[in-house]
């Protein structure tokens, strides 16, 4: 009998709202279950998606990018990742998590940066051929608690800012509020979650929401 098509779950948000770390911690818990699964991540996730995302984050091109032009590499990235990694993971029956998704295009360059959110979601579903996540987890944290954290990681490791956690805050809060909107626009695929609270506590939040929803 041919394998059940593999679950698809993402993780959204503003900037330290906590994604990878949790994104981590649920791969952990689902291979502990037995699950084969898969994480990845945008801009990335494939040798075309990586220099696609070291463009967009450093101006690696050694010239400013476009707003459109930004809109559509993010697209490319994702559109590659997605014939390339995603689709084909769960058609064999794999579950992918994925670290930000084209929800993150709709929230950055359509709510952030203004361009209209229709043509996001035009943009997106042309890049990605169908794969429509099960459940899209997004973590909301205050602008203030979300730069601490990056801000923390940053002096560790002697890294700036990149170019688009260096936007203006009104850029940032202007995001978060378009997440807010996006969760009320798709209530059966989203889930919000307080991610202010210390990590433990989201991800056992995230594990019991996903036993519920996806009986894992
Ligand atoms: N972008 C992306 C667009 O504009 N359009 C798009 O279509 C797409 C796909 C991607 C950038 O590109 C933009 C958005 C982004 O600006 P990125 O490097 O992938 O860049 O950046 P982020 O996805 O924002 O990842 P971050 O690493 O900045 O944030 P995360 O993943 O939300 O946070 P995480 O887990 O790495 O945690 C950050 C720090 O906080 C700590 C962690 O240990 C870490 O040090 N932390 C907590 N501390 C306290 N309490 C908790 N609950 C914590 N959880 C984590």
């Amino acid at each position: 009998m041919a394998k059940a098509r593999g679950k698809f779950i993402t993780f959204e948000g503003p900037e330290g709202s906590g994604k990878t770390t949790q994104a981590r911690r649920l791969i952990d818990r689902l291979e502990q279950e037995g699950y084969e699964v898969l994480y990845t991540r945008e801009p990335g996730g494939t040798p075309t998606g990586e220099a696609i995302r070291d463009i967009l984050q450093h101006d690696k091109a050694g010239e400013p990018i476009s707003p459109s032009a930004e809109v559509l590499l993010f697209a490319a990235s994702r559109a590659q990742l997605v014939s390339r990694v995603i689709l084909p993971a769960l058609e064999r029956g794999a579950w992918v998590v994925c670290d930000r998704f084209a929800d993150s295009t709709t929230a950055y360059q359509g709510y952030g940066r203004g361009f209209e959110v229709e043509q996001m979601i035009a943009i997106n579903q042309f890049a990605i051929d169908g794969a429509v996540p099960d459940i899209t987890i997004l973590l909301d944290v205050d602008l203030d608690e979300g730069f601490r954290r990056i801000g923390a990681r940053h002096q560790e490791k002697s890294k700036p800012l990149d170019r688009i956690e260096s936007e203006a805050r009104s850029f940032h809060e202007k995001v978060r509020q378009g997440y807010l909107k996006l969760a009320e626009r798709w209530p059966e695929r989203f889930r919000l979650l307080d991610g202010m609270r210390d990590a433990d506590t989201v991800s056992d939040e995230v594990w019991r929401m996903l036993q519920h929803e996806l009986g894992v």
